[in-house]
């Protein structure tokens, strides 16, 4: 709940009034558990600070487990209403969020930014996702295809059908609070599935405020329910979703930590997942690479979000040749981003987003240097004036003649790293070896090149890109990676298909019963 008079007495109040003025809510009525579910004395309460100066931007209290249950419930009893709602009118549910989201965008951005300290455009960014991804899911809700088969009997036809799962457990991460959400949520309910969402517990007010929005229109429309929230942390709300035997599906985004634990306990109880786990995504840049379209690449894939997303760029295998000029070419643009409040216009770069996160990259950094890497850019915490209070830091290229054992891993911070390499295979047998297997680009204007990376001896992840950076996939395509990144497709192409269930038919419209396999019985 959003208590009232707990905001800071600093600007953030005034912002944060703002902001739930124009998303015409009222601090009272939000809660960390909602539709069906009154509060549990037992839910805890946790805090929401701004990663920009440690302000308090509001307390929210968690579910309980009775809320929890309530919950759970709630959904299962929607479920089975809803999925008898046909397909195109569940359409129109969505189309009707995506335009009140649209309403919304300005406001929820700035919550976002504000929240999450990513900067205004991205916030912005990150709505326009969900919004795209509601049309996405308008027009898919017309086109849930299945196949005809032929039959190899007589007088019988065969096809395939898809129905809905049940209940959906969205497992969303801080860094994407709002567009990871809608990648699951809009394809889950045009499916014909009920979703329980629970939000990363940093950013829980983005998480109400969407909330609250997409469910008056549903209950505009006589459906509230369809989407539900549950606050708390992972090691209770989290992992009562995953093992109640009502989730019919876990889809979650988060560290190949938090993914190992979810896919043993979902497993368990033969309970699919999509899980969207780590990165540790590279841009080969080969001797031919159009330099200014590199450089861009590079910026926004390891700058972009302070280095927070699971698509940003780690680390640029860099063809020998070119690598000075390179190295020259980043310094200077590095130089140039500014770094401060996420909030306010021009800023290219906001906090990361707890102190702790400030912590990790400081100790990586010590355990890089240990390794041979030789920083030559940033490195350092920035703690001065303005950025007293918050979780700045500056960008950080490190330079190393070969791999070494820190890159296997991925630090959710600005570091990149830049390794000479001689040749495409080269370059390529360094790209695969790192247990991630996200997303990927090479930068070339040399086809062979191009077409090897793509081929089935080139990149391992489940996105390459050529001329483009490893950051800002569109929703049109499926999103997700392979090895430790955990398998799971979300948003476009066919990802749909992971959140409904297959049937296949068979009819007899004849008067023998011939059986397949020629097979002769009786
Ligand atoms: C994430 O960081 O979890 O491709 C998602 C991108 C964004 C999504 C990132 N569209 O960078």
């Amino acid at each position: 709940m959003w208590e009232s008079g707990i905001y800071d007495t600093t600007k953030k109040g005034d912002i944060m009034d703002d902001i739930l003025k124009q998303l015409g809510l009222d601090k009272e009525t939000l809660s960390g558990a909602s539709n069906g579910a009154s509060f549990d004395t037992d839910g805890k309460i946790i805090e929401s600070r701004s990663p920009t100066d440690g302000a308090l931007l509001g307390k929210v209290r968690c579910a309980g487990e009775k809320d929890f249950a309530k919950v759970m419930d709630t959904a299962q009893g929607i479920f089975e209403k809803w999925r008898m709602y046909p397909a195109p009118k569940r359409g129109e549910v969505i189309r009707l969020i995506g335009l009140e989201l649209r309403k919304h965008k300005a406001a929820l951005g700035k919550l976002v930014s504000l929240e999450m300290g990513k900067i205004l455009a991205e916030g912005e960014g990150e709505v326009q996702e969900m919004i795209d991804m509601a049309d996405f899911a308008v027009g898919l809700s017309r086109q849930l295809y299945g196949l005809t088969m032929q039959s190899e009997r007589p007088k019988h036809r065969m096809y395939e059908q898809w129905h809905p799962l049940g209940v959906v457990g969205v497992i969303s991460a801080f860094n994407f609070p709002v567009a990871v959400w809608g990648w699951n949520a809009f394809i889950a309910a045009i499916c014909g599935d009920v979703v329980v969402w629970k939000p990363s517990s940093t950013t829980p007010l983005t998480a109400i405020a969407i909330h609250n929005i997409v469910d008056k229109v549903c209950s505009d429309n006589s459906w509230s329910g369809i989407f539900n929230l549950v606050i708390g942390s992972g090691s209770t709300v989290g992992k009562w979703l995953v093992e109640d035997e009502r989730g019919k599906l876990i889809s979650a985004t988060g560290s190949c930590g938090m993914g190992h634990k979810i896919a043993e306990a979902a497993a368990k109880r033969l309970c699919p997942t999509i899980l969207e786990l780590g990165g540790n995504n590279a841009i080969i840049a080969m001797e031919d690479a159009d330099m200014e379209l590199l450089v861009r690449g590079i910026l926004f894939g390891a700058v972009g979000t302070a280095g927070q997303r699971c698509t940003s760029t780690r680390r640029i295998l860099c063809h020998k040749t070119i690598m000075p000029m390179l190295i020259d070419r980043l310094k200077s643009a590095y130089s140039q981003v500014r770094i401060g409040d996420p909030v306010v216009e021009g800023t290219l770069m906001g906090p990361l987003v707890t102190p702790d996160a400030v912590d990790q990259m400081m100790a990586a950094l010590v355990k890089i240097k240990d390794q041979g890497g030789q920083i030559v850019y940033g490195g350092n915490k920035l703690t001065d004036g303005d950025f007293s209070k918050g979780n700045f830091v500056e960008p950080t290229i490190v330079l190393v003649d070969r791999p070494i054992t820190m890159m296997q891993d991925e630090v959710f911070a600005p570091i990149l790293y830049i390794v000479p390499i001689s040749s495409v295979d080269d370059a390529i047998a360094i790209h695969n070896n790192v247990p991630q297997g996200l997303s990927s680009a090479i930068f070339t204007q040399n086809m062979r090149y191009a077409e090897r990376f793509l081929s089935a001896m080139g990149s391992d992840c489940g996105i390459a890109n050529v001329n483009i950076g490893t950051s800002g996939a569109e929703i049109g395509g499926a999103f997700g990676g392979q090895k430790e990144t955990g398998g799971g497709r979300e948003a476009g192409s066919d990802a749909w298909k992971a959140y409904m269930r297959r049937q296949t038919c068979t009819i007899n419209f004849g008067d023998e019963f011939p059986l397949a396999q020629g097979i002769r019985f009786g």
